[in-house]
């Protein structure tokens, strides 16, 4: 199998631990989108990664199609329950991480804009996102060590990688002020080996936005954040507390 991917994309974290966790061989095809007619365009007709290629040439995409296909293919280490109830939660949960990467990734376009077509409703719009499935995280993991059940799962794969993003990409968001049970998670899982082999490379983990580019993909400017597309004010308001959510 082959992987098309960057070292950044955190949907092409999520599915390399996943590869990992199943200690599944996969080689990885270093994949910068923002060139015109990149690889990915081959596999992929919306030219994003990652992609998976089976060794019969067949692609797979998107990463939520990834994870459950490689889920199947070895017993080794089962992430996604059989059962439909506990399925459908820890696809749930990988919904709401990727989706605040979704709205974290519209964050980052946003600021390839000239500053003066930026839309400041369309940035709160999608920091509310971010926002929102934070607090959902926290209030549906409690105390917990993982997000479902009593071990890895597909869950926690998810929201470290969506965890770790935020550190990477959107340092003026407060989460850690706020969301102490999602610290405890990411302190849990952050030295796991799976996390540790698919951290970013260090060179481009820079302490304040914008990040831009590495010194492997000197091209790639899809993780460029410019410090005013998230005015501080509103990275560090917090949400509504909700009432706790039974899992
Ligand atoms: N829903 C997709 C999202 C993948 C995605 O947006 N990947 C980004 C890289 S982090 C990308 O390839 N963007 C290029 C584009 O949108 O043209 C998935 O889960 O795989």
């Amino acid at each position: 199998m082959k992987l098309f991917a960057s070292h950044t994309s955190p949907y092409a974290r999520k599915v390399r631990v996943v590869l990992i966790e199943k200690r599944l061989e996969c080689e990885l095809i270093p994949t910068d989108v923002s060139v015109p007619n990149n690889p990915s365009l081959e596999f992929n007709p919306l030219g994003k990664v990652p992609v998976l290629v089976l060794d019969d040439g067949t692609p797979v995409h998107d990463s939520a199609v990834i994870t459950e296909y490689l889920d199947t293919v070895t017993p080794v280490g089962r992430l996604i329950p059989d059962d439909a109830r506990p399925r459908m939660l820890v696809k749930r949960w990988e919904a709401i991480a990727d989706g605040l990467l979704d709205a974290g990734v519209l964050l980052i376009m946003e600021s390839r804009r000239p500053q003066n077509e930026r839309s400041p409703a369309w940035i709160e719009r999608q920091y509310g996102k971010i926002q929102r499935a934070l607090q959902q995280m926290s209030d549906d993991l409690g105390e917990r060590n993982f997000c479902f059940g009593e071990s890895f799962s597909l869950a926690d794969a998810a929201v470290g990688s969506a965890l770790f993003f935020l550190d990477f990409r959107f340092p003026n968001i407060a989460w850690r002020e706020h969301y102490p049970n999602l610290v405890h998670f990411a302190e849990k899982h952050q030295h796991r080996k799976s996390f540790e082999e698919t951290q970013p490379p260090a060179s481009m983990a820079l302490a304040q936005p914008p990040a831009i580019g590495s010194s492997k993909f000197p091209n790639e400017k899809l993780d460029e954040v410019e410090p005013e597309v998230i005015p501080s004010e509103m990275a560090k308001k917090p949400v509504a507390k909700k009432p706790k959510k039974v899992n």
